[in-house]
């Protein structure tokens, strides 16, 4: 834990209270096989946050690969370490749709797709698994984190027995900005009923704007809220993340958990992927996978009378 907490820490410029009552550290909990202790606390908690999955060294590997090709890209500054991920001023990677890192990244596939993670899943599930071939980049510069969502809204077409990893690729400090999440969320169903049942791609077809929310012009983007401390205020429980997540720890969490990441107050880009789990038997979103997932695609919009 950091000897002292930052003077300030903000969510997509919005001061955190880091206040006791207000603020605090996930609950880490050991890698291990007992899958009914994981099941208590991603039922108790929304999430679970396991140090250590991987070797550091496997996951470091796959930071090279991924700093090198911010290398190439020209998205580093010149001149520094490619590891330290110095981002230029004004030069943004992009978002996690049409960021320009691989997808096919052997490695990354390797970490995030291969037997440790999926084998993983196939105990916690209890059988044969799947992910969605889409994988979420974050290469978060200097600025605002994510805005406050639950991922439901993105993904929610097929079984709702989904889980995401959240995998730092580096080690992020709270001045870096990593994940952070709304303790108890996961259990506000009824508070946050209107907002759970949305789609980000569908709209409705008897307002006067449908033809540009079906064409794509228009879109809304799941933000369940840009101030993280009026939606405290309204849902309760403080706002977690880690003192420091380190290469090689493993956060996983489900549909209806709160969540966003702090503001990067440093010049360098903080990394991390996202991906999704379920089994393999159950319904998935189209909108993911696939040799090239169409997404959030003008051909994946619904429209209904509302
Ligand atoms: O890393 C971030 O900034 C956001 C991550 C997120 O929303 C997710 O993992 O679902
Ligand atoms: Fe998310």
């Amino acid at each position: 834990m950091p000897a002292t907490l930052p003077t300030r820490l903000c969510a997509h410029g919005v001061e955190i209270d880091q206040s006791p009552e207000k603020f605090g550290f996930l609950h880490e909990s050991s890698v291990t096989d007992d899958m009914a202790g994981m099941h208590r606390r991603m039922e108790e908690d929304g999430y679970v946050y396991m140090r250590d999955f991987w070797p550091r060294e496997e996951v470091q590997a796959v930071r090279d690969s991924l700093t090198d090709q911010l290398r190439r890209l020209n998205f580093l500054r010149p001149g520094t370490d490619p590891d330290e991920a110095r981002a230029i001023p004004g030069r943004e990677v992009g978002r996690a749709m049409g960021n320009p890192l691989d997808q096919k990244d052997a490695r990354l596939r390797e970490l995030v797709f291969g037997p440790k993670l999926l084998g993983f899943f196939e105990k916690f599930l209890g059988g044969p698994v799947r992910h969605f071939d889409f994988i979420w980049f974050r290469t978060k510069g200097p600025g605002l984190g994510s805005p406050i969502h639950c991922d439901l809204v993105y993904m929610g077409r097929g079984t709702h027995n989904l889980y995401t990893a959240w995998v730092p690729l580096g080690d992020v400090s709270l001045e870096l900005g990593g994940l952070m999440v709304l303790e108890g969320s996961h259990r506000q169903a009824e508070q946050l009923k209107a907002y759970l049942a949305r789609d980000v791609d569908a709209y409705c077809t008897n307002q006067d704007d449908a033809a540009e929310y079906a064409s794509g012009r228009k879109w809304w983007d799941g933000t369940l809220s840009k101030n993280a401390v009026a939606i405290q205020q309204s849902l309760g429980g403080r706002w977690l993340t880690s003192p420091e997540f380190r290469l090689g720890d493993l956060m996983i969490f489900n549909m209806t958990l709160v969540h966003g990441s702090l503001d990067n107050q440093t010049d360098r880009i903080r990394l991390s992927t996202d991906t999704r789990y379920q089994l393999a038997v159950e319904p998935v979103d189209e909108r993911w996978v696939g040799e090239k997932p169409p997404g959030h695609a003008a051909a994946m919009r619904r429209g209904r009378v509302c």
